[in-house]
């Protein structure tokens, strides 16, 4: 299923009246406005193959159905997301839940939907069918020196099968660690996954990054290898230049304080990117901005601050991706939602009135500075998102269009009630 340009024309010209006050309303008195709702379609998220199907959990899973079959399904059903928001321009592949059989022609199918790969992800968390030695003991950080070898062999596949697809970045994430205490000798557990990393790091091309990608718990409950931003960095930092910290927000132990995590990363130049969600306990996976919007706008706040404080592009410098997914809703609204959150969160930011701030800050008036923060978060800034998407050639409101094309019902018809996608 593809939406045609002309649908969106339709749909948007039947509520442009209304956006118009909305948006004259929203955008009286910002300074710069040109520049911000450029910035606003310029930045682009991407999708996870593994939240285009109801992710489940361990205790079940129920499909909505419809869901993509085949990796060319999955970029069709990005594809589908990214017309209604011209928001989400590239696919981030999970190897070998997606196998890229013909590079050539899956990367041509994702041009002609105006995608890009970016990162992609190994997964030595999972034993595969044709697999030799286990991965129930770890993978890089393995004390049996062949299962190491076979999980850094992966990893280098993997950045060869990104390399056919235009990708230029690999997401490592290790569910190494242990779940008792004695079971694992942490400094020699952390001196293989150095010397694993480093193999792998060897093998990328130079244009290429790796993102070190840390989680807190999980599925090992005692440690884990690389378990927090430290540890990451740890990592990045002894690999060398082209290794970053990824920074997935669902990965923390509770009420961590991401933002400034983030800052301290991009003030070392070794923030690499994001996996957005949004949780209550733990790697919940919620939709993005569901449940904590605030902490969003923190964030974003610190990365357009450090960002532009180190001459960074907003738009091309950090890995920007989406890793949600749920029971409950389904895959293709909930991560139109997600996009929306981000957005807006980005827009809110770009709101804040940097220079006072900072005055704030020098003056130790806190007050004053909570009130900046807050101004620029409490404004409503959804008129001028759907600006930039109504710019950009994409629907005003994706979500009300996605249910007005009724896309489920298409996609079930054409594929089936009784579908799952590959993944988690
Ligand atoms: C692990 O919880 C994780 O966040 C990693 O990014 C994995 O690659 C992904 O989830 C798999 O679902
Ligand atoms: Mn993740
Ligand atoms: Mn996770």
């Amino acid at each position: 299923m593809q939406i045609d340009k002309y649908k969106i024309d339709e749909f948007n010209n039947s509520l442009l009246k209304e956006h118009k006050r909305r948006f004259d309303f929203a955008a009286e008195g910002i300074t710069g406005l040109d520049c911000i709702l450029k910035k606003l379609v310029d930045f682009q998220i991407a999708i996870p193959s593994w939240a285009l199907g109801t992710g489940g959990t361990r205790f079940g899973r129920f499909s909505g159905g419809g869901e993509p079959r085949t990796l060319e399904e999955k970029i069709e059903d990005v594809g589908l997301l990214h017309s209604l928001n011209k928001s989400g321009g590239a696919i981030s592949l999970h190897i070998p839940w997606d196998i890229p059989q013909d590079a050539k022609a899956i990367k041509a199918l994702a041009a002609q939907h105006g995608l890009r790969f970016d990162a992609v992800n190994s997964n030595t968390f999972q034993d595969q069918p044709d697999q030799k030695h286990s991965y129930k003991f770890g993978s890089l950080q393995h004390v049996d020196k062949a299962t190491r070898k076979q999980a850094i062999d992966h990893n280098i596949d993997v950045i060869k099968q990104g390399v056919e697809l235009g990708s230029d970045s690999i997401t490592v994430w290790l569910s190494d660690g242990s779940c008792f205490p004695g079971q694992l000798n942490f400094r020699k557990a952390f001196q293989r996954t150095l010397e694993s990393l480093q193999e792998i790091y060897a093998a990328l091309p130079n244009n290429w990054k790796m993102f070190v990608e840390y989680k807190a718990f999980e599925p090992n409950f005692y440690s884990m290898t690389v378990g927090d931003w430290g540890q990451s960095l740890l990592y990045a930092s002894k690999l060398g230049p082209k290794a970053y910290t990824l920074v997935d927000l669902g990965h923390h132990l509770p009420n961590a304080n991401i933002e400034q995590i983030v800052a301290l990363l991009l003030s070392e130049g070794k923030l690499g990117g994001f996996h957005f969600n949004d949780s209550k306990y733990g790697d919940d996976d919620l939709t993005v901005g569901s449940i904590n919007p605030y902490q969003l706008f923190l964030i974003f706040n610190e990365l357009v601050e450090g960002m532009d404080a180190r001459g960074m592009q907003h738009a091309t410098d950090l890995g920007w991706m989406i890793d949600a997914s749920h029971n409950v809703k389904d895959p293709l609204e909930d991560l139109l939602q997600s996009v929306e959150a981000i957005k807006i969160a980005y827009a809110q930011a770009l709101l804040v009135d940097t220079k006072a701030l900072q005055a704030a800050q020098e003056a130790s008036d806190v007050a004053r500075a909570q009130e900046i923060l807050q101004q620029a978060y409490r404004t409503d800034v959804r008129a001028l998102v759907a600006e930039a998407r109504l710019q950009a050639g994409a629907a005003l409101q994706p979500l009300q269009l996605y249910r007005q094309l009724k896309v489920r019902d298409n996609l079930i018809k054409e594929r089936g009630q009784k579908t799952v996608a590959t993944g988690l």
